[in-house]
């Protein structure tokens, strides 16, 4: 599409999200508070003058307070970790499910894949929007679609070699999990050839043993649930720099601190407005996630792109593809009774490649100088509670009262002990 035939689409678009908005409660009252009306967006630049959308705002809308159609035309809804107790939910109209695989199905074709591939899902096909966001996609292209999910590796690996599989989807760390298996299996995967990977950070060095182990080209690919799910942003063969839908999504970096947007080879927050959402539209959301726009022009002919992803403005964890806010781990620790002051949380990446995440839990005094059998259960609460809340199994070790370090500044209660992420 020509720039100008972009900038009217994106522009149109726009001004129909602004449209839509009106049926949010929330956007409502904060349009009408700035004085913006659709009719006053005249230009790209005037995107400016609309408000932030931040993760916070959703959490307060929990549950369907963001939806600007009636439940009955929400066909899916999707769910992905907040901040605190309750999780962050995202719906879709039938239109919204069909614009989203389209999203992804343009990614996979970018990277060569067609109907004559072999696509195994290997992601957690429930709430979380990677599974189901991938199989629609895939099918889309006419791929022939395994919805493996995750877990039982060595299954996986059969399959690969039985089935011929050609492209494999997961994160980057159970990637190296199953390249791991594949070795002890004495498989080489011959089949493979391509490899997406993402919902977490990986390095370059990643990608390298990740490519010399599995023998794929591996893609980097990046979304999140707020924005339909995956499908945002996606590398092209020059695995150089992630590519956007600019006819779908409308992109800002900015300063995290004033808000400013910032230019080309200024790193700052990713900030989105989705152009085609429908159930759940939204303006300006602030993903947490820091990039920038790269300055030159990538040579696939696809034009601008962004670097790969090298943190969060936030202190948002990533455990085994699953999003973890430490404010949530507080949350439902503290509401037991328990539970003593401290606790601290570490992260590290075992052996086999698989994150894993140690809690230490002060107790009171009375529960620690209690029973064994006492404590045993306590121990075995937390882990359940933790566990029901988070989908994350976790290692809990109860220490005793005021044994844990305390703070004088900002707690830092979570050590990341992971390298090579
Ligand atoms: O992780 C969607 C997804 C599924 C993306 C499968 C790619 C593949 P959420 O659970 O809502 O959605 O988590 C979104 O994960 O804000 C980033 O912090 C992080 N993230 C996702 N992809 C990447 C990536 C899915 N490629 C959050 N690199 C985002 C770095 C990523 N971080």
């Amino acid at each position: 599409m020509r720039p100008d035939e972009l900038e009217h689409l994106q522009l149109s678009r726009l001004r129909e999200t602004i449209e839509r908005v009106q049926h949010v409660p929330f956007y409502r009252d904060l349009l009408a508070q700035e004085g913006v009306r659709a009719e006053d967006i005249r230009t790209l630049e005037d995107l400016q003058r609309l408000p932030f959308t931040r993760k916070q705002d959703l959490r307060d809308g929990y549950p369907f307070g963001f939806f600007a159609v009636p439940l009955s035309r929400v066909v899916r809804i999707h769910t992905t970790s907040g901040t605190t107790g309750k999780p962050t939910v995202v719906g879709y109209t039938r239109g919204d499910l069909d614009r989203w695989s389209d999203l992804i199905a343009r990614n996979l074709t970018m990277v060569g894949l067609t109907e004559n591939d072999v696509f195994q899902n290997a992601v957690n096909m429930g709430m979380f929007t990677g599974g189901l966001g991938f199989h629609y996609g895939a099918e889309k292209v006419g791929m022939t679609v395994l919805p493996a999910g995750t877990g039982n590796t060595r299954r996986q690996i059969e399959m690969i070699d039985d089935f011929g599989v050609t492209a494999i989807h997961c994160t980057p760390s159970y990637a190296m999990h199953l390249a791991e298996v594949a070795e002890e299996m004495g498989s080489d995967l011959p089949s493979l050839k391509v490899g997406v990977f993402g919902a977490e950070p990986w390095s370059d060095a990643t990608r390298n043993d990740l490519q010399d182990r599995l023998g794929v080209t591996a893609y980097d690919s990046y979304g999140l649930s707020e924005l339909f799910g995956p499908g945002v942003a996606f590398e092209c063969p020059e695995q150089d720099g992630l590519h956007i839908w600019h006819d779908s999504y409308l992109v800002e970096i900015i300063d995290p601190a004033t808000g400013e947007q910032l230019g080309p080879g200024e790193r700052g927050e990713l900030v989105v407005t989705p152009l085609v959402k429908e159930a759940m539209p939204l303006i300006r959301y602030r993903t947490g996630d820091i990039t920038m726009l790269l300055e030159d022009d990538c040579p696939c002919g696809r034009t601008r792109r962004i670097a790969r992803f090298s943190g969060r403005v936030d202190d948002m964890l990533i455990i085994r593809g699953i999003n973890v806010f430490p404010s949530q781990i507080e949350h439902i620790l503290m509401a037991l009774p328990e539970v003593g002051d401290q606790f601290m949380v570490y992260v590290d990446r075992n052996e086999h490649h698989l994150d894993e995440m140690t809690i230490h839990v002060e107790v009171k005094r009375q529960y620690f100088s209690g029973e064994l059998a006492d404590l045993a259960r306590i121990q075995q609460k937390i882990v359940r509670t933790l566990r029901d809340t988070l989908e994350l199994r976790t290692a809990v070790q109860l220490v005793e009262p005021g044994s844990l370090p305390r703070f004088e500044g900002k707690a830092r209660r979570v050590v990341d002990r992971r390298t090579n992420v």
